[in-house]
């Protein structure tokens, strides 16, 4: 049937412009060599596979075409390089499961052809999302101070009045930290804080959340290493939100990096007692994650204005902070004064 021909063709050509964009991707941004050879290696089996069925161009009449006049906005519309990988990953896999499917039709003609597009479809799919998390990596900036809200450490304010005042005081970045709110509460709450930093440039992560994350626009989630794994909250929210994770040494920041981790929280630096922390990284296992270098950092753990000497001795650009800041009756005066101590 001409018709089952033509739309083979199709398919043939859109899955292997997909394959190009995505190598393309890996090649020149990623420099990243097994990606692009796998990427290669599939764009090479397909072709072999497309080899068992004849002549295919044969049936092409692109001037007859009704589709080539039909355009939509969002495909005239890649807000970046990931953006263009990610329409690519996507393109290929609905275009091999279109020739996997009108590939069943071709019967005998054709025999283990569907079986082996099903197979190339499954390599594309592991490798979208290798490509996905690697393009959505390195995107948070290096914040200098990132103040953790908790609404039962602030015993002087409101938590929005510690808020903004931590803001007016230079603080980059907000971290919602809520362990007993109600799901419903902390969406409103992670709202009236993106309305509130995002004119002023002032990133809003949210710990422990990814779906309330989303669903305020937040830029990030923050996890701990028992909450969600990063890669199965990548799945989830994709490039739209920042992935930071909490770690206590480089064996889990080296993790972190491979999972798509876009920072790590690197402590304790310090006893604290903000949260159960029976053994203390210190500034040793700070030291040693600025040798290596890989993700953006915020210390954290019982940082202080006198022991935070201790941290940009060895280098630290980036602190967060709760209690210091939450329990101060100048909340403003204090984030200037530990910013101070920090590299601008
Ligand atoms: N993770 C490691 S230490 C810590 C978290 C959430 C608490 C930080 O709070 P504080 O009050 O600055 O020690
Ligand atoms: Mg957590």
């Amino acid at each position: 049937m001409p018709g089952v021909k033509r739309i083979l063709d199709a398919n043939a050509n859109r899955a292997r412009e997909a394959l190009r964009v995505m190598e393309d991707a890996a090649r020149f941004i990623l420099d990243n060599k097994k990606l692009s050879q796998q990427l290669k290696q599939l764009r090479h089996d397909l072709a072999d596979a497309l080899s068992t069925i004849q002549a295919l161009t044969a049936n092409r009449d692109t001037p007859n075409d009704v589709g080539t006049s039909i355009t939509t906005k969002s495909e005239m519309d890649r807000a970046g390089v990931s953006d263009t990988a990610a329409a690519a990953g996507k393109r290929l896999s609905e275009a091999l499961r279109s020739l996997e499917e009108f590939g069943k039709t071709l019967g005998t003609t054709a025999p283990g052809f569907a079986a082996t597009i099903e197979s190339l479809r499954y390599r594309g799919y592991s490798l979208e999302q290798q490509l996905n998390t690697a393009l959505a990596t390195g995107r948070a900036k290096q914040w200098r101070l990132c103040v953790l809200i908790s609404e039962s450490l602030c015993p002087n304010q409101d938590w929005l009045s510690v808020t903004k005042a931590a803001i007016s005081g230079g603080a980059d970045c907000i971290q919602l930290r809520e362990k007993q709110l109600d799901a419903g509460e902390l969406l409103t709450r992670t709202q009236q804080l993106v309305a509130l930093c995002r004119p002023k440039g002032v990133a809003v992560i949210l710990n422990d959340r990814p779906d309330i994350a989303l669903l305020a626009n937040a830029d990030g989630v923050h996890l701990g290493q028992t909450d969600i794994p990063c890669p199965e909250v990548r799945k989830l929210v994709g490039n739209q939100l920042l992935i930071g994770i909490s770690t206590s040494n480089l064996g889990q920041a080296r993790q972190a990096h491979r999972d798509g981790a876009d920072y790590c929280g690197v402590g304790p630096m310090f006893p604290t007692t903000t949260k159960h922390k029976p053994i203390i990284a210190g500034p040793k296992y700070l030291e040693e994650y600025l040798a290596w270098n890989q993700l953006p950092h915020l210390a954290i753990g019982g940082i202080n204005q006198t022991n935070l000497p201790r941290l940009t001795s060895v280098g630290a650009q980036g602190i967060a902070v709760s209690s210091t800041v939450c329990v101060s009756d100048n909340a403003r005066k204090c984030v200037v004064s530990l910013l101070n101590q920090i590299e601008p």
